[in-house]
């Protein structure tokens, strides 16, 4: 039976119309593009939640998504048909790769035995499926966050018990990752952070979760699950201020508890702009560290002042984060572009999700080609080589090398005049680099 009523997505280029159709204009995933596949540089995963489960709710209204797979009274049967829904839904998209947290998969029982036992049963059905269609799983992680025992926390809640529910069931979540060949593991720590000072002990919070990130890691190697692990930053929402407040942060925290040779960053657009930064900012500060795991793709609004998880559709942000892919010549040793993504509260119908991800992948395929050909012209690698340039000689060079201290400095600098000054420095021309950028994306496009 067929839950989608579309065909499936083909590539059919552009200047065939510019009208948007059930087609990709850019992402052309067999094309050998800067020495890969494009599906290779992108690896696109479809998220369980946002696609399958996510009924457009928001904080004012109630869910209007129309699903196919709505007919069901009882949940489980209701979760092995979604598995259906979802499968063929992959197929006719064209992707290789789904991301999922447990409790998308399956509805819990009263104890975490009966829960278990719930979602095994969707997993075997899950791995079936693999088996016959090869789809691989970019990720898969633990939901920590929904049920309302982790109202103060997960492995950062002041309640023990909640704690060691939470490794018990993350134990089953990576039993799970296993046995589906996760090839990434997610921690977003949903409700890992505070709603005020006053009542919270940070510092023993904090040792907390990181106890709870070596046991994770303990227990893959024990059950030899070789999935990277990866820790998802966001500053805010749900809860006043989260511990994993953006990359810079996260890294701080990873190094102080010695996280930092075992986990990488998985890195969100729209999470990015919660935290006042660019996505390309995160991208850039993980890959300067060798910290870039993968990617959530999905952006925010200007407007609105919360997580909005939109199709991304930008792009210039596309072009910016597909630059730094380029830059490091892969997203991350195993890292792809993970659609945390929903469509608008108006966009209900079952098609939506194909659009939404057409716009998605499509905008990152434009940005790919985009960054490729900056790439191959030098357009910024030589602006930025000159304005380094002094640097590579003289005192730059002493400087670099570790030669020269403040005495020698003020030696160096003592006598020069304001002039001589002014004219070692040179305009950047920074409207004129935008400019050329503009040009890269209409031209390369066209
Ligand atoms: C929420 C997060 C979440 C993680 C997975 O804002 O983006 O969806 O990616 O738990
Ligand atoms: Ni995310
Ligand atoms: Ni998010």
């Amino acid at each position: 039976m067929a839950y989608w009523q579309v065909n499936k997505i083909k590539y059919i280029g552009p200047h065939q119309s510019l009208k948007s159709d059930l087609g990709f204009q850019y992402y052309n995933p067999e094309e050998i593009i800067g020495g890969k596949k494009m599906k290779d540089w992108l690896r696109f995963s479809v998220a369980y939640w946002h696609t399958f489960d996510q009924r457009l709710v928001d904080p004012f209204g109630d869910g209007t998504a129309i699903r196919p797979y709505d007919k069901y009274s009882d949940p489980m049967d209701q979760a092995l048909a979604k598995v259906d829904a979802a499968f063929e839904f992959y197929d006719k998209l064209g992707v290789n790769y789904f991301s999922f947290h447990d409790r998308d998969l399956a509805p819990e029982g009263d104890t975490l035995r009966e829960t278990n036992q719930n979602l095994d049963k969707i997993v075997d059905k899950i791995v079936e499926y693999q088996k016959t269609t090869g789809m691989k799983v970019l990720w898969n992680t633990s939901n920590l966050f929904n049920n309302p025992r982790f109202v103060a926390g997960a492995a950062t809640s002041p309640y023990a018990d909640i704690f060691a529910y939470s490794a018990a069931q993350l134990k089953h979540s990576l039993e799970i990752g296993k046995r589906v060949g996760a090839e990434n593991y997610v921690f977003w720590g949903g409700r890992e952070g505070y709603e005020s000072l006053w009542n919270t002990d940070m510092k023993r919070e904090q040792e907390h979760a990181a106890r709870f990130f070596q046991m994770a890691k303990e227990y893959a190697k024990e059950i030899g699950f070789q999935a990277q692990m990866l820790l998802e930053p966001k500053p805010k929402e749900p809860t006043t201020h989260q511990y994993d407040f953006d990359a810079a942060t996260t890294i701080a925290f990873m190094k102080e508890y010695n996280l930092d040779q075992d986990f990488k960053l998985n890195l969100e657009g729209n999470h990015a702009n919660l935290a006042g930064h660019s996505y390309q900012h995160e991208i850039r500060v993980a890959r300067t560290a060798g910290l870039l795991g993968s990617l959530d793709a999905n952006q925010g609004d200007k407007l609105i002042g919360w997580d909005i998880d939109e199709y991304p559709s930008n792009l210039y942000e596309t072009v910016a984060a597909m630059y730094e892919v380029v830059q490091e010549g892969q997203i991350g040793p195993h890292g792809g572009l993970n659609f945390d993504a929903k469509p608008r509260r108006s966009s209900f119908e079952p098609n939506d999700l194909f659009y939404g991800h057409i716009v998605g992948m499509d905008s990152f395929a434009a940005g790919l080609r985009v960054a490729l050909k900056m790439k191959a012209d030098h357009v910024l690698e030589d602006i930025i080589n000159e304005r380094y340039n002094s640097y590579n000689s003289g005192i730059g060079a002493q400087i670099e090398a570790g030669t020269v201290n403040f005495t020698d400095l003020e030696k160096y600098s003592l006598d020069k005049t304001q002039a001589q000054l002014r004219a070692a420095t040179h305009s950047d021309h920074l409207e004129q680099i935008k400019d050329t950028i503009n040009h890269y994306i209409i031209e390369t496009l066209n």
